[in-house]
């Protein structure tokens, strides 16, 4: 390519030989300038599986929401996998919270050739989906599904950003307890890993505790009509009622309670402890106990909130901030490895140490979260309220958490020197003015 010198001095010949009105030269060809070589770039697939139809498709939305706008805002920073532009591609599945359904999905996106997946939603999808995860190698981390069993198969692919069901059960049976004091509880489920299993957790404890319970009641993850069950709730006299299921069925259950005139005080888990309950319940909604197996949306951090909010214009509805964290941990350990290979950033992933927007996360030898808090709550005024916070054992009024998490105030400023008080001559001076 010719200097930038000789194509202007070209150009200067050009211009005079026209001024001299001689017969005009033949244009010089324009340098051809070559385009700068496209940057290589890679494309990163990440699948992310939850019910997107039925009864809890809100919920698949809500944890897609999460894991759509990780991925948007890694695309935005402009990350560099082994020296090329990483563009990352979100796969989005619906499994429709059938465990045949999860685990053909998971097979569908391992052929996809994924380099990780967020998800799925449902334990009784999750528990199915993790063996083929597994056998191709693939980090699978889920951001909702709480069954003790997920990550008790020894897969070194499993993770999970929530607590367990084994935390969560006691967790809001001992708060059941000790504040509602019942003397005999009934318990219902809706027969899916997670609802059974929270329902078979929160059992123990309260039989631990003394406390008596009913043999228990069934139904599924689509029954809406729970007449005769609480007809037989009802005839039982029973004090509390703790349901194990999500909150399309958990809804129709609490208000077909209040109308059959149970008086009971109805506890529900995670699947079921969200705002949609107002809706699905009414008024029937007030004076919910429930549990989170992790910190509340509120808690998250500010910068996702208002992400989320500006994006999806709405506010997260439950396990959103972990399926974002779930996803940023996968790109997280993809940039410590320098690689997308899941056989090379699986072993970053495992041991990670990283701030989330639900906060610090890393794994123990399971791929279960250290330390994950469980929340209880109060539905109240139609909304949800936080009423404490329980880590390693400890609980925490939600007053005196978002006390400690609020930032120290600034030091008080130093006092201005005092005006120095005028000199007793200068005073007689004054005054004789
Ligand atoms: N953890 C409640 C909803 C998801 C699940 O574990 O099935």
């Amino acid at each position: 390519m010719p200097s930038p010198r000789i194509t202007l001095t070209l150009l200067a010949a050009a211009i005079g030989l026209i001024g001299c009105g001689k017969e005009e030269p033949k244009k010089p060809p324009a340098p051809k300038v070559e385009a700068p070589a496209p940057a290589p770039s890679i494309e990163i697939k990440i699948g992310h599986v939850g019910p997107l139809t039925g009864g809890i498709a809100h919920l698949g939305k809500d944890n897609e929401n999460g894991a759509q706008l990780a991925i948007d805002e890694a695309n935005a920073a402009g990350i560099k996998i082994d020296g090329k532009d990483a563009k990352f591609v979100l796969l989005k599945e619906d499994d429709q919270a059938d465990p045949k359904t999860g685990a053909t999905i998971a097979q569908k996106l391992v052929d996809a050739k994924v380099a990780g997946v967020v998800g799925h939603l449902n334990s009784g999808t999750s528990i199915p989906a993790s063996p083929i995860y597994s056998q191709a190698g693939i980090p699978v981390i889920s951001g909702s599904a709480t069954n003790p069993k997920l990550t008790e198969q020894g897969f070194k692919t499993q993770f999970r950003v929530v607590g367990r069901d084994d935390q969560q059960g006691p967790a809001i049976a001992s708060y059941l307890a000790s504040t509602k004091k019942p003397k005999l509880v009934a318990i219902i489920d809706d027969a899916t890993a997670y609802g059974e299993g929270i329902a078979n957790e929160v059992e123990k404890t309260l039989k631990a505790a003394n406390i008596k319970v009913l043999p228990r009641e069934k139904g599924t993850d689509k029954t809406t009509d729970w007449k005769a069950v609480l007809t037989k709730v009802k005839g039982k006299h029973a004090d509390a009622v703790f349901y194990g299921g999500m909150d399309a069925t958990g809804g129709p259950l609490l208000k077909q309670g209040r109308e059959l005139g149970v008086k009971a005080v109805f506890s529900f888990g995670d699947g079921a402890c969200t705002d949609d309950m107002t809706k699905l319940a009414g008024a029937a909604a007030e004076g919910l106990l429930c549990s989170q197996a992790g910190l509340p949306p509120q808690a998250a951090d500010r910068k996702f909130l208002d992400a989320y909010k500006k994006q999806f214009n709405v506010d997260p509805i439950l396990y959103a901030p972990f399926t974002y964290d779930a996803a940023n941990l996968l790109i997280e350990a993809m940039k410590k490895a320098n690689s997308a290979d899941p056989a090379k950033y699986l072993p970053e992933l495992a041991k990670i140490d990283y701030k989330g927007a639900t906060g610090q996360i890393a794994f123990d030898e399971k791929g279960d979260r250290k330390n994950a808090e469980m929340t209880i709550f109060t539905m109240k005024d139609g909304k949800l309220a936080p009423i404490a916070i329980i880590k390693g054992g400890q609980t925490t009024t939600w007053e005196d958490f978002l006390k400690a998490a609020a930032p120290a105030p600034a030091p008080a400023a130093a006092p201005a020197p005092a005006a120095e008080a005028p000199k007793a001559d200068a005073k007689k001076e004054e005054a004789k003015k």
